[in-house]
């Protein structure tokens, strides 16, 4: 492999983890050079330069050695880590820190007027969902046999459609399963940012770089405490 001694940290660009991404690279004293690229942006004080992307691609950013760091919610990076896995052996990513962002679950959720006995409810039918990874091992684990519909968004709308029975969706307040007339009954993830890495070090100056970086976020978040 390839030796490098400047770390790249790939962060979302635009959606919920870009404001609290920028913030705590800013909190621990990480500066970057706008140059008006809007996908890379190089380290002013540091060698420690940004990716700016899509969150969904971050774990193969980090699979495939572009990026070395990235701040992703646990919910992405489990799915794709089962993704990448072989079934035996470690997975590809490690999880350094959990960031205090980003907080949801993955939860299923089945129409509000269902009686729920327990998971063997779902018994033979379709959850729709962007995570069939996750809700599939969370059905094996139960010896629940049923079908996860993939879908890559408007996943609570798939019951009225008629394309799923029940869905698998992320969930915080819990606002857009009421609006749609579902009800949250089981959690199959809890979720918040994370800094992730690829499970082996790197072997060269980004360790050190990433130590220093894991060091100065455990003072900044002391300093909050
Ligand atoms: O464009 P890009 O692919 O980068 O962004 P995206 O649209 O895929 O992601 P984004 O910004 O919506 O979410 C990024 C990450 O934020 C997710 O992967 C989660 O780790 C985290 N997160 C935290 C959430 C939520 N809370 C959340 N509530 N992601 C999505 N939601 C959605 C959920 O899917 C549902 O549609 O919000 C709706 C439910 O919210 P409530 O408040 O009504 O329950
Ligand atoms: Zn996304």
């Amino acid at each position: 492999m390839r030796t490098r001694d400047r770390l790249r940290i790939a962060i979302q660009k635009s959606g919920r983890l870009s404001g609290p991404s920028r913030q705590l690279l800013a909190g621990a004293g990480l500066r970057f050079g706008d140059d008006g690229d809007q996908l890379f942006q190089p380290g002013r004080d540091l060698p420690v330069d940004l990716l700016l992307v899509r969150d969904d691609d971050i774990p193969g950013l980090i699979a495939e050695g572009v990026a070395d760091l990235g701040v992703v919610g646990r919910n992405v990076l489990e799915e794709q880590a089962l993704e990448r896995m072989d079934g035996i052996g470690p997975g590809p990513f490690r999880s350094l820190r959990e960031l205090g962002f980003g907080r949801c679950r993955l939860s299923l959720a089945v129409p509000a007027d269902w009686d729920w006995p327990g998971p063997s409810r779902l018994q033979g039918l379709r959850i729709a969902t962007s995570y069939p990874r996750l809700l599939e091992r969370w059905l094996r684990e139960r010896g629940i046999v049923a079908r996860a519909v993939k879908l890559s968004g408007s996943v609570e709308i798939a019951p009225r459609l008629g394309t799923a029975d029940a869905i698998c969706d992320l969930v915080s307040t819990g606002a857009t399963l009421a609006a749609n007339r579902l009800r949250e009954v089981e959690r199959v993830l809890s979720s918040q940012a994370v800094l992730a890495a690829p499970a082996r070090p790197f072997g060269d100056a980004r360790d050190g770089l990433a130590a220093m970086l894991l060091r100065r976020l455990a003072a900044t978040s002391r300093e909050r405490v």
